[in-house]
């Protein structure tokens, strides 16, 4: 049984979605869709999606408890969103798990049961430091210093610390097992993060939390025989991939959706890595179960270098905004775009520039321009009805132009893109497909069409071009499906072959159809609007819900910079000569500064905790080389630094005097 069960992380529901859950959630769906086409043949072939929701934890309990309304009727409210973002975005997702549902308390307390009779469950008094925007404890040596306070190195913000009887997984019981499993290859992918799983686990494992106290954490499954105590929230998120199969008896009796475990594949970003890679197969060991079958561990969405995150407006990517402004028929190029630009691995960082360039060039210019110029000619020159190509004389023309031109044979091509589908590459899938594409459109360029049409005795001739060119729309249309379901099918229509959405190309010879009337299937977006969409979506006005992150909302740490990009910032001792209030703002700060040279200016949003006069004379960290910007008419040229959030918490100084211009690093 050709098997595929893909899963995205159930995410939490302090935000909705954004362009970074947006991006594992069309990955698992293009996967998905993949495997169902590929196998449509196949009855005894079974694809199985999941995506969900994990909604139990502190941070949901706080959140709900700030709204003042219920954690359930508030998880209700996000559900939905979610529900309806996935619906518009095309995900095709075959289940949806809301970690509050009964089937999840039930497979939680089955699981508890197994690994409490296995002898991995004890308890413990226990102290340690909580950091509620992880869910997670965290070790002295994980957490930093800052103003004074231990704070998460993640989320920025101050972990708490809590001393309770506490249920714990005897985490370390399973080193062997969990070093034996990551020898299997493909288990952890990419390589990279199987080495750093494996030597994460080399250096030792401590036991780990199962549980929180229910006077501190009520939002919870209660732990089993113990209602004093909810089961961990990451206990209870991770038993979520086998509770939506059927729970462990399923499972262990491989029935139903049961069997799929076998053809379990995990699909996460970096941050949740250790959660899945090593926690999770250690609980299913205790449990009895077997293994997931692999977890492919892929890098962040980044803006301007920063991590996409829920809670920093300034990396704010709304996929809903995106199409509200566009249509719907744009949800197709932003899930290309996300599948085609980034290589599933690493990190990548999204501009909107990128995503209108792609839009331009790869579908507009490539794909719809193919289907254009074949679709119309054809109806022009040899009205709607395409026969079917028979093997044979003119077809021979065709074949030899196209192999000349791609360079190797649509069935070459079509391995490829299988390859690399199977291998978790969608971008290398879609770059194999658009040789198919860029082949016939210069196929159309060499053969010229409207010339063969003007020559009776060269009617065959063009029949064939024309024919192979609808041959290979329909095929690129069928393996690029999984990542634009949408344009797909109106491509199909477009040629008289509807019927063949869904379905993997077989043999390579057009079948024959009915053309409908060209229409473009990605319409051009005028550069004025373009630009002025991005002005708009890039400002970074705050937005009012993100302005204040709500208890144990993300802040997620920037993505790793290398010491040659450090260096590209140019850091300057500066001291203020000058503060005034900006006119008509209770935020901003005008600041003229001696940076050593020369005096710049420059716009600051201290105002709400330093007063003008507080300032002069002060000596501060500037970043000199910072494009120059425009805020409320006050050219400001660069910035000064300054710690906290949306809030100002203080201004950078230096211990020692340091005179203005001298270098900080
Ligand atoms: O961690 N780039 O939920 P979560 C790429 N509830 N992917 C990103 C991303 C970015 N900038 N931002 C988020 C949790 N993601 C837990 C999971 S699973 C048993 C429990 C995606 O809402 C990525 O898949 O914080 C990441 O792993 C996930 O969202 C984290 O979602």
């Amino acid at each position: 049984m050709a098997a595929f069960y893909v899963t995205t992380p159930i995410y939490y529901v302090n935000a909705v979605p954004h362009l970074g859950t947006f991006y594992t959630t069309v990955v698992a769906d293009a996967l998905a869709r993949y495997h169902r086409a590929r196998h449509h043949d196949d009855k005894t072939s079974r694809t199985y999606f999941l995506t969900g929701l994990d909604e139990h934890g502190l941070k949901i309990q706080r959140i709900a408890a700030e709204r003042g309304i219920s954690e359930q009727a508030y998880c209700d409210e996000v559900a939905a969103q979610f529900q309806a973002t996935w619906r518009q975005m095309e995900i095709a997702n075959d289940d949806f798990i809301r970690t509050t549902q009964s089937r999840h308390t039930e497979a939680v307390n089955e699981i508890w049961r197994r690994l409490k009779a296995s002898g991995d469950i004890e308890t413990r008094e226990y102290e340690g430091l909580y950091c509620v925007g992880c869910e997670e404890f965290k070790a002295e040596d994980e957490v930093i210093e800052e103003g004074g306070e231990k704070v998460c190195p993640i989320h920025r913000k101050p972990v708490e610390r809590v001393k309770e009887k506490n249920y714990f997984f005897n985490l370390p019981r399973y080193q062997d097992y969990l070093l034996e499993l990551y020898q299997k290859p493909g288990f952890i992918r990419p390589e990279s993060r199987r080495n750093e799983v494996e030597s994460f686990v080399r250096g030792g494992l401590k036991p780990i939390s199962a549980s929180r106290i229910k006077s501190a954490v009520g939002w919870g499954i209660p732990v089993p025989d113990d209602p004093e105590h909810v089961v961990y929230v990451w206990i209870d998120a991770l038993i979520n991939y086998v509770t939506a199969l059927g729970g462990p008896a399923a499972i262990e009796r491989g029935e139903g959706n049961g069997a799929l475990w076998s053809a379990a594949h995990h699909l996460i970003a970096k941050d949740i890595l250790r959660f899945h890679a090593v926690y999770w197969p250690a609980m299913l060991k205790s449990a009895g179960l077997p293994p997931p079958k692999g977890i492919f561990c892929h890098g962040y969405l980044t803006v301007k270098g920063q991590k996409i995150s829920k809670s920093i407006p300034a990396t704010r990517v709304d996929p809903k905004a995106i199409v509200a402004e566009l249509g719907d028929s744009f949800v197709d190029s932003l899930r290309y775009f996300v599948l085609r630009e980034y290589s599933l691995g690493g990190d990548g960082d999204f501009t909107y520039e990128a995503l209108f360039q792609r839009h331009e060039s790869d579908l507009g210019n490539d794909f719809g321009n193919l289907l254009n110029r074949t679709v119309s000619m054809a109806q022009r020159y040899l009205g709607p009805v395409m026969p079917a190509l028979v093997a044979g004389g003119a077809r021979g023309v065709a074949q030899a132009l196209l192999q000349q031109d791609a360079g190797r044979e649509p069935k070459e091509i079509r391995a490829e893109v299988e390859k690399a589908w199977e291998a978790f590459e969608p971008s290398r899938a879609l770059e194999a497909a658009w040789r198919l594409i860029r082949a016939h459109n210069k196929l159309i360029e060499d053969a010229k069409p409207w010339a063969l049409a003007k020559d009776p005795g060269r009617r065959p001739e063009l029949v064939a071009i024309l024919s192979h060119c609808c041959e290979s729309l329909r095929w690129a249309a069928l393996m690029v499906a999984p990542a634009m379901p949408v344009a797909a099918k109106e491509i199909l229509r477009q040629l008289g072959r509807e019927q063949d959405l869904g379905t993997w190309p077989g043999e390579w010879g057009w079948p024959g159809g009915t053309l409908a009337q060209a229409q473009p299937v990605f319409p051009r977006i005028e550069l004025e609007r373009q630009a002025s969409l991005v002005a708009r979506w890039m400002s970074v006005e705050p937005a009012p819900a993100a302005a204040k992150p709500a208890a144990g909302a993300e802040l997620a740490p920037p993505a790793e910079i290398a010491i040659d990009d450090f260096m590209k910032i140019d850091l300057r001792v500066a001291k203020v000569l000058a503060c005034e209030k900006v006119p008509k703002s209770d935020k901003l700060l005008k600041l003229t500064l001696d940076v050593g040279t020369e005096q710049r200016t420059v716009v600051s949003g201290i105002a709400g905790t330093y007063e003008p006069g507080d300032l002069v004379g002060r000596t501060v960290i500037y970043l000199a080389n910072l494009k120059a910007a425009k805020i409320r008419g006050v050219i400001s040229q660069g910035m000064i630094l300054a710690a906290g959030d949306a809030d100002v918490l203080a201004l950078s100084a230096l211990d020692r005097n340091a005179p203005p211009g001298t270098r900080v690093r």
